[in-house]
């Protein structure tokens, strides 16, 4: 047993994943709805910091303004009183039909102009709760075949959309900013920005990319077969990863959005590392300091016990990880390891300072390729000292 999570941690859920009822393409609910103070204030009870909703989380989708403005101010003294935090807000583009193509790059422009409204809406909302991050998921942006779609055009409007709700934020001068969740498949056949590195070269190309960054999820990489942790490792380098949403795949399947931990363990580890302990060799890069954010499912087969059991699960499980990856890093073991396989030699720049490309090609230090063709890595040697702390 770990320690008892605590509002230091920074844990926060989205009101959709503890809420979530058990309803999946092929069966309906397994769990009654609550209303959404009852969900905040059991996840404040088990320690979390922090929620996180989407508009429709809070509201139905066709209620009048003045419904959805009390019923968000009821969640938020709900929050205030049980001393949690409103991390993040974000927009439902992708249940009701009229998304059923998308919300940003739907091919009919009304569509569009309704989910822009839409999705400015919850900013002010966001900006009133003191979220500091508005996420948003294109879940419905994409197409089940290649001849539906003008790729050109809907690039052209996912900027346009993206860039006109970040220059909206910078209007308001509210301290917010987007982070954009990447996810290859699911809803959509396809969808637009299917990895961490298609958001980025997306981001890239903004007029207003400054305020925009990347909400990179376990499970939505590892669908893809990629390596999460190098994901955000590379999120991180671009000063991108404004926020995160923790949980657990096993492999490329549906999207399973298992506890966090219950998937890939190993590459959970290094994750939890990652985002605790910085890169081992670059001290003064970029750091993650944003909400650990979980967004899981309670299985289908789990009652209400079963809900908060998961949700305690994500905190103990990360801070389990926590524990062993400190260890691992205060191992003098591991920094033997490391100086064996290099790993802190990548930190050194490949040219001298103010060498010049003539230097290094007259440059031949005796070095002799058949030698350095040997040298043992020890990578394996290192990856077990991470095995021997994380199951130790
Ligand atoms: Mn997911």
């Amino acid at each position: 047993m770990t320690r008892q999570p605590t509002p230091e941690d920074r844990f926060s859920f989205g009101l959709w994943t503890v809420g979530w009822t058990g309803t999946d393409p092929f069966g309906g609910p397994t769990r009654p709805a609550l209303d959404p103070w009852e969900y905040s204030d059991r996840l404040a009870g088990l320690g979390a910091w922090g929620i996180s909703f989407h508009d429709d989380d809070v509201h139905a989708f066709d209620a009048d303004e003045a419904t959805k403005d009390a019923r968000i101010d009821k969640l938020r003294a709900a929050c205030d009183a049980a001393g949690l935090v409103v991390e993040m807000v974000t927009t439902n583009t992708f249940s009701h039909p009229v998304f059923k193509d998308g919300g940003l790059t739907a091919n009919d422009r009304s569509v569009r102009r309704f989910g822009l409204r839409k999705i400015l809406r919850a900013v002010d909302v966001a900006a009133r709760l003191g979220a500091t991050t508005f996420v948003m998921w294109g879940g419905r942006e994409g197409a089940e075949y290649d001849g539906s779609k003008d790729l050109h055009a809907a690039f052209e409007r996912y900027k346009e959309g993206l860039d006109t709700v970040a220059a909206y934020i910078k209007e308001q001068g509210h301290d917010l900013r987007i982070a954009l969740e990447p996810k290859p498949n699911e809803p959509r056949g396809d969808i637009l920005l299917p990895t961490v590195g298609h958001a980025l070269a997306l981001i890239a190309e903004l007029e207003h990319g400054d305020i925009v960054g990347v909400n990179p999820e376990v499970g939505h990489e590892q669908m893809a077969g990629l390596n999460f942790t190098h994901g955000i490792g590379q999120a991180l380098w671009s000063e991108k990863l404004f926020h995160i949403d923790l949980n657990g795949q096993r492999g490329i399947k549906y999207d399973q959005d298992l506890v966090f931990g219950h998937g890939d363990l190993a590459s959970a580890f290094f994750t939890v590392d990652l985002l605790e302990n910085g890169f081992p060799g670059s001290p003064g890069a970029p750091r993650y300091t944003g909400a650990r954010h979980f967004d899981y499912k309670p299985s289908r087969t789990e009652g209400l016990d079963g809900v908060w059991e998961s949700a305690r699960a994500c905190m103990a499980t990360y801070l389990l990880l926590a524990e062993k990856a400190a260890a691992f890093r205060a191992d003098p073991r591991v920094a033997e390891a490391w100086e064996h396989a290099g790993v802190t030699e990548l930190a050194t720049p490949t040219l001298g300072p103010g060498e010049t490309v003539a230097a290094l090609r007259a440059s031949d230090e005796g070095f002799d390729p058949d030698e350095a063709g040997r040298r043992d890595g020890g990578f394996v040697r290192l990856n077990q000292l991470a095995i021997e702390h994380l199951v130790g």
